[in-house]
């Protein structure tokens, strides 16, 4: 018996980038742990990835290319080869292109894989020397990076270890236990300390019931409730002035908006009583080090950028930032020095590519969107749209259309992939060469493959060689190796990287970058904000000037290239769809929803594995005792959640752990498993 153990890294989409070990027995990979030398991952896997190796070896992986033999979403396919399908695609693209141009194929993906190589931009270059339709990755935090880098700048910012000496913790919008699970025990142990944590979030989540004061607000009033905290702060004279002269620019402007955010109106915006208000500004402002760990919910509303902007505002208008633990945490990301663009190859994009948000995908798919070059063909891969994207009715109306060309490359046959013509096998972590960043520590970690790709299955990287010989293209970018692309994906001589290397991440499978240790990251001890002024812009010159193409990636996060001079000073914009703002849609839908993340699951990966399943229980939506009485419903019956863009049906859950006319739909689950 041969036995080994193998350096992994949990691939997916998630701030803990968990370090691992797999068991391989005889070319099997047999178990896979948490590294316990890791600080961050600590030894500890969470419930989705701690049976990775039964994803991998699961009954359900598409392991040939498929070609479809049934009607669009039917799931019947027929095996063929590698050769089949490629030749197939070759037809129907080279075919669309001499039609309709290149811009009638359109390619679409997400964080299947958060590997730097098969990851966010591993299409990117191929579809850019193609001409296709540029996908816009907007999915998830484009509007609150925005945002924060208005204020803040391209920052990691605070190193998530340091809140062990944090006094004051501010989750705000985020459920750590289930999301950031990692995260907790540094939480956990400044609570010990005597920290007093705080979370603010419409539901009562396991991160609520484990805090140390719950605040419930209206969704999508957060803007209202962080101006609402400027305001307290600059009226009792809570400023840190020093900070605030040196380090910062606009406050007299951000003071006169705040301004419009007494108390009383604030309250009646968001929910929260005034008292609740007062304490919380006062106690961010007095006990520090104060922290803001934001999560991604905050951004989902009209006013999601604006409110992360106030929010940004708040730790240099006290002075957090002069500790250790002290600050606001968006994601460490940006002090990973990847060559994003030597990824993307944004250098190929021909002038006027027509650019499509990743969340109109169904209205792109059926007209609505008005393109000049109709979409005739969809590439998809690492991700399952009919299951993450907005107005499901009107992506499978899309989806079925017979002269849509789809190809899908995926691990199993998702909601989307029932959809596809031809169906390419992707591998899993195990099978596959990577090298990991993370948005929630400050480790980068290898990734080896642990055992031989299973089947026909190939990493990303490799699809898009095959792709690229497919069609004819032969610069020496589709000749790299992964190492190779790994060596060119990140700036091997930035003081980040200084002493790291290949070889030493092959010695110990991660390496904390050159930042300095946990207990002394205070970046913006002395301002060293990187924006244009180099200071905290509570009153941004990037929003003035009206220029929101950052620098950073472009095909990867950022989009919005709107060329609209914004508003310089954050403001509280009134959610599109509330109740309280909407009434006629609300005479309608009387009821908000919110779909959350699932403990159980990744995004929509996990909602068809056994054991997952199993954890996660029924899709249930989660209804107050009062909207329950007047509608008749007991606890268990199952309902209809409807409006015109999709349904589901689930079980209600009765509980007063939301707020009357909010109900709660965890993600996730898939319509067909
Ligand atoms: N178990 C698990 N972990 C995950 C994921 C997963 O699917 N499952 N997904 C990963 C990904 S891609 C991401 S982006 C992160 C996201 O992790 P989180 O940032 O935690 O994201 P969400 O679950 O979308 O939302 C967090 C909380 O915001 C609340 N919320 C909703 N609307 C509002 C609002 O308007 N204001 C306020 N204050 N709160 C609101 C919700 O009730 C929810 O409890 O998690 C990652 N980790
Ligand atoms: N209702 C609701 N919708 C949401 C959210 C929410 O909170 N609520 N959150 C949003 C957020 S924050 C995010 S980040 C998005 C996430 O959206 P996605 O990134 O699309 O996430 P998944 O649904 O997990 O889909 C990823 C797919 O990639 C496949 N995959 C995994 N590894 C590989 C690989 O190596 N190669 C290939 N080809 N495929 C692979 C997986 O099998 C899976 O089907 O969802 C968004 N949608
Ligand atoms: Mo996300």
């Amino acid at each position: 018996m041969l036995e080994s153990s193998v350096l992994s890294a949990c691939p997916h989409d998630c701030p803990d980038t968990c370090v691992m070990i797999t068991t391989v027995r005889d070319g099997v990979a047999v178990k896979v742990r948490g590294n316990p030398d890791h600080p961050f991952t600590r030894g500890g896997l969470c419930v989705k990835v701690n049976d990775y190796e039964h994803r991998v070896y699961s009954s359900d992986r598409i392991l040939q290319p498929l070609r479809r033999i049934g009607p669009k979403g039917s799931g019947s396919f027929e095996t063929i080869s590698w050769d089949a399908a490629l030749a197939e695609i070759k037809t129907r693209w080279t075919a669309i292109i001499d039609e309709s141009g290149p811009a009638a194929i359109l390619p679409y993906s997400y964080l299947g894989t958060q590997g730097t190589l098969n990851g966010l931009s591993v299409g990117d270059a191929f579809f850019n020397k193609l001409g296709a339709t540029i996908s816009e990755r907007t999915f998830c935090d484009s509007g609150a990076i925005t945002a924060f880098f208005m204020t803040c700048g391209p920052t990691a910012a605070i190193d998530p270890e340091s809140f062990v000496h944090s006094r004051f913790i501010v989750l705000w919008a985020i459920n750590s236990i289930s999301t950031n699970l990692h995260h907790w025990p540094f939480i956990a142990e400044a609570q010990r300390r005597g920290a007093k944590v705080v979370v603010i979030d419409p539901v009562t989540t396991r991160t609520a019931k484990a805090a140390d004061w719950h605040i419930n607000l209206r969704p999508g009033t957060d803007a209202a409730l962080a101006l609402g905290m400027i305001n307290v702060i600059i009226a009792e004279d809570l400023i840190d002035h020093d900070y605030v002269e040196r380090y910062t620019v606009g406050f007299e402007d951000l003071k006169a908006r705040a301004a419009a955010f007494p108390p009383a109106r604030v309250a009646e915006i968001t929910g929260v009583a005034e008292d609740d208000l007062l304490a919380l500004a006062r106690g961010f402002a007095t006990t520090q080090p104060s922290v803001i760990r934001m999560g991604v919910a905050i951004e989902r509303s009209a006013s999601g950028g604006n409110a992360v902007r106030a929010l940004s505002c708040l730790p240099a208008l006290v002075g957090s930032w002069r500790h250790c633990g002290g600050g606001i945490m968006h994601m460490p990301i940006w002090a990973f020095p990847v060559r994003w663009d030597a990824l993307s190859r944004p250098d190929w994009i021909k002038p006027g590519t027509p650019v499509v948000n990743q969340w109109r995908l169904g209205q792109a798919l059926t007209g609505e969107l008005g393109l000049a070059t109709p979409i005739r063909s969809l590439m998809v891969y690492n991700s399952n749209p009919i299951v993450v994207a907005p107005e499901q009715a009107k992506l499978e109306q899309g989806l079925s259309r017979e002269d849509l060309f789809t190809v899908v490359s995926e691990q199993f046959l998702t909601d989307t992939a029932r959809f596809a013509d031809i169906v390419l096998p992707a591998t899993t972590q195990l099978e596959q060469f990577d090298v990991m960043f993370s948005w929630g520590h400050l480790y980068l970690t290898l990734n080896e493959p642990a055992i031989a790709p299973l089947g026909e299955a190939v990493p990303n990287t490799e699809l898009f060689r095959r792709l690229a010989r497919t069609m004819g293209f032969d610069d020496p970018y589709w000749a790299m190796t992964d190492e190779d692309m790994a060596q060119m994906a990140f700036d091997w001589t930035s003081p980040a990287l200084e002493g790291i290397d290949l070889a030493t991440l092959r010695a110990k499978g991660y390496a904390r970058l050159n930042v300095g240790s946990a207990d002394d990251f205070v970046p913006h001890r002395e301002g060293n904000s990187p924006t244009p002024s180099g200071k905290c812009e509570f009153k941004s010159s990037i929003a003035a000037g009206g220029n929101m193409v950052l620098p950073l990636f472009r095909q990867g996060y950022m989009g919005g290239q709107s060329g609209e001079a914004l508003d310089p000073l954050p403001d509280y914009l009134p959610a599109r769809e509330s109740p309280q703002t909407n009434p006629q849609l609300a005479s309608r839908y009387p009821l908000g929803m919110l779909s959350p993340k699932s403990h159980a699951f990744l995004n929509s990966s996990y909602g068809n594995l056994r054991k997952q399943l199993h954890h996660a229980g029924e899709q249930k939506v989660l209804i107050n005792p009062a909207d329950a009485l007047t509608r008749g419903i007991a606890a268990g019956d199952v309902v209809r959640v409807y409006n015109d863009r999709g349904s589901f049906d689930a079980a209600a859950d009765v509980s007063a752990d939301t707020m009357a006319g909010i109900v709660v739909a965890p993600m996730g689950y898939w319509a067909r498993r």
